[in-house]
């Protein structure tokens, strides 16, 4: 029988992430921060956490130095002590590039020795780039009333979705009888979480049958329906992917709708404050005379002298006298000069806006090309880090500015018209 807080724990959080475009620059997805004090993956470390695990090993492959920096030793998801822990698993770094992870399963199948080190009769997978609220124990009891060899947690989603998950087929015991990994035509609209239970044993002996077998979505889980248990595990709750632009866009915005199911800080969803971009130190936010606010998020060390609305803003944003920022994400120590515009856009680290720059110039919401990763195509304007604004430049929508990095301010031709990039 499972002891509660037993189970093995491995946070695939290695993923590439590249429709993130300019926000995984420098950093892993997981590092991405997130909701004015988070990173984004506070939310599986604090599920993990608040379900009573103790035991994880987080798996990393690109640009995991600020994600390291992060998870430092876990001190702030209670991962320290005698029988508890939090490891850090690098990719194999052997000669040729066919050593790095090639998919979900080929990077557990690279750590089997900390399967076996660590013993378990159950290792709980999860995703590092989800934001949600979820109890892995209620899912493990799950698990073991089914008697199943893999569960997987499952949710409806739009059918127009589907195309973007794993969809499964259920029988009235929510047994998966027909899968299919991001499927063109739709079946069903049923879709796969990537959360997923394993008993150990079923595991290891799975992943030493074929090593060709490199993902589970793709070839896992198509063969494990035909021959053994797999059952779903439904969940109603709210569960969002942040992989695009678009939704992590949309994901930010739903904390601040007052009708929103979402709230990190009901869900016990816990920031490290150790590391440096943290709101223990800073002062509380200040609102000066002549500043206006209204539904938005404004984290420690904001000063706001001009409007806010329906914005997230991330510790030590300024906001100077008559600018405005809308319908925006703003990351840490931003400088929005006075009568500067800033509207649907995500700010990275350090930006400065200088005097009466426009951020979103313009009212051209439409699609300016749906072939994303590179392109956005709903309006949203992306500044990377670091990156200057001069003095009343327009940067129109859907455009991304990655000049910055300590280089001379952007004014190259004082408007940067829709879609453009520079
Ligand atoms: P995807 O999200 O497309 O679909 P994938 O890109 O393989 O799956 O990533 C899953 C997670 O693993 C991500 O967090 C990613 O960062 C991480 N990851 C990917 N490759 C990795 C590697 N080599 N090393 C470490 N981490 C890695 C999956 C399932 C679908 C399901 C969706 C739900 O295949 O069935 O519907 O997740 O989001
Ligand atoms: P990111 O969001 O990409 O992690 P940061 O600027 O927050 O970007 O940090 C990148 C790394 O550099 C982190 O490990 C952080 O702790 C470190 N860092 C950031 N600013 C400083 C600083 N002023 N001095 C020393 N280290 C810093």
């Amino acid at each position: 029988m499972r002891e509660s807080g037993d189970a093995l724990v491995l946070l695939l959080a290695g993923g590439i992430g590249s429709r993130l475009n300019l926000l995984v620059g420098r950093r892993a997805k997981p590092a991405v921060p997130f909701g004015g004090i988070y990173r984004i993956i506070d939310f599986s470390l604090s599920n993990v956490m608040n379900s009573g695990l103790t035991r994880v090993g987080v798996l990393t492959q690109y640009k995991p130095l600020s994600l390291m920096a992060h998870i430092g030793d876990g001190a702030a998801w209670d991962f320290t002590g005698r029988t508890r822990g939090i490891k850090i698993l690098p990719p194999r770094t052997g000669e040729k590039d066919a050593d790095w992870y090639q998919g979900t399963a080929d990077a557990i199948r690279q750590n089997i020795d900390f399967i076996l080190a660590n013993p378990s009769e159950q290792v709980v997978i999860l995703s590092g780039d989800h934001i949600y609220r979820m109890d892995f124990d209620a899912m493990l009891s799950y698990h073991e009333h089914k008697r199943a060899d893999i569960t997987i947690g499952m949710m409806v989603v739009p059918k127009k979705d589907i195309h973007q998950f794993g969809a499964g087929i259920i029988d009235n015991e929510n047994r998966i009888i027909d899968w299919e990994e991001k499927p063109k035509v739709p079946r069903t609209n049923l879709a796969s979480m990537g959360i997923y239970v394993f008993d150990t044993a079923y595991l290891l002996r799975t992943l030493a049958r074929d090593r060709q077998e490199v993902d589970f979505g793709m070839d896992i889980i198509p063969r494990a329906i035909n021959e053994d248990r797999v059952y779903a595990y439904p969940f109603y709750g709210y569960w969002r992917d942040v992989g695009t632009i678009q939704s992590y866009w949309e994901t930010n915005m739903d904390i601040i709708r007052e009708d929103s199911e979402f709230s990190p800080e009901e869900w016990e969803i816990r920031p490290n404050p150790e590391y440096g971009d943290h709101p223990m130190d800073r002062a509380p936010a200040r609102f000066l005379s002549g500043s206006k606010v209204s539904s938005s998020l404004i984290s420690a060390g904001c000063v706001i002298e001009g409007t806010v609305t329906n914005s997230v803003l991330s510790p030590g944003v300024w906001v100077g006298k008559d600018a405005v920022v809308s319908n925006s994400v703003v990351f840490d120590d931003c400088v929005i000069e006075k009568n500067a515009v800033v509207d649907l856009a995500i700010l990275d680290k350090r930006v400065r806006v200088e005097a009466g720059a426009v951020i979103g110039y313009g009212d051209n919401l439409t699609v300016v090309n749906r072939t994303y990763p590179k392109h956005l195509y709903t309006g949203i304007t992306l500044i990377g880090k670091e990156a200057r604004i001069a003095q009343d430049m327009r940067i129109g929508r859907n455009c991304t500015v990655s000049f910055g990095y300590h280089e001379e301010s952007f004014n190259g031709s004082k408007v940067l018209a829709d879609g453009q990039s520079a």
